[in-house]
């Protein structure tokens, strides 16, 4: 079954070259996927349509209005498309709870997926308060920095999640062999000629011996997992594998 997805933006033209290329486009042409966008803006009704306004207190910056946001919202909702249970609804801000591989997995296995993306300063906490109380959302953050809005952190999402659904891959092994699902980091990866300046392929990739040859690999990711991610290795790491 298709994932729909819908997307709540002030800057809907930032998403066509995404949905355009790649892995999302094949999801999209091959009906794995399926993605509406909605301009916040066409739901300001106000003289200049504006979303956001200066914050109560002073300080830098424009915060988004509750009006419009909560009507744009509302009318996506009325259009449900799935069950309760198959609908996952996040907004995104960098004070969301972090990202992690294992949430893409789980989105994967929603019917309809909502992403409203934040701007600016952020939103008046009385969308966050109503949204996540009284409609079900989940506030989300792709890591600690800091972007202008929460608009690529939502092609950060459709692209994670469509690479997992089935069909969308060449293989569909692939996407359970890689980074992170493993918890581990990927092993090298080699591919012709077998020498480019000097620098060699490992002798085990050209020998045929299969066993061998996985054997190296994931020796070779957990070296580099514990060099690079020391976070994933050990008894923490662990137990929080086995919460997902
Ligand atoms: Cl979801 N939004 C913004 N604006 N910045 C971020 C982010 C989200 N996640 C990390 N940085």
């Amino acid at each position: 079954m298709a994932l729909s997805f819908d997307i709540l933006t002030i800057f809907p033209g930032m998403f066509p070259s995404v949905l355009g290329e790649s892995i999302v486009a094949r999801a999209l042409a091959a009906g794995i996927v399926r993605v509406a966008l909605t301009d916040i803006r066409d739901f300001a009704h106000d003289r200049h349509r504006s979303v956001d306004d200066r914050p109560y207190g002073g300080g830098p910056g424009m915060v988004f209005k509750p009006e419009p946001v909560f009507a744009a919202v509302e009318s996506v909702l009325a259009r449900a498309r799935a069950s309760e249970e198959a609908t996952r609804k996040v907004i995104l801000t960098p004070q969301g709870r972090r990202l992690e591989q294992r949430d893409l997995r789980q989105l994967s296995g929603a019917s309809w997926v909502v992403l409203l993306c934040g701007h600016y300063e952020g939103f008046d906490e009385r969308i966050l308060e109503g949204l996540k109380g009284g409609h079900g959302f989940e506030e989300v953050s792709i890591g600690d920095y800091v972007l202008s809005g929460g608009e690529i952190p939502a092609m950060v999402i459709l692209d994670g999640v469509a690479r997992l659904l089935p069909g969308a891959l060449g293989h569909p092994e692939s996407a359970a062999l890689e980074s992170f699902e493993s918890g581990r980091l990927d092993y090298p990866q080699y591919t012709r000629p077998p020498e480019f300046r000097g620098m060699r392929v490992p002798e085990v990739l050209l020998s045929g011996n299969h066993q061998e040859i996985e054997r190296w690999r994931r020796d070779r990711a957990v070296e580099r997992t514990r060099e690079r991610r020391g976070d994933l290795v050990g008894p923490q790491a662990q137990a929080a594998r086995g919460r997902a």
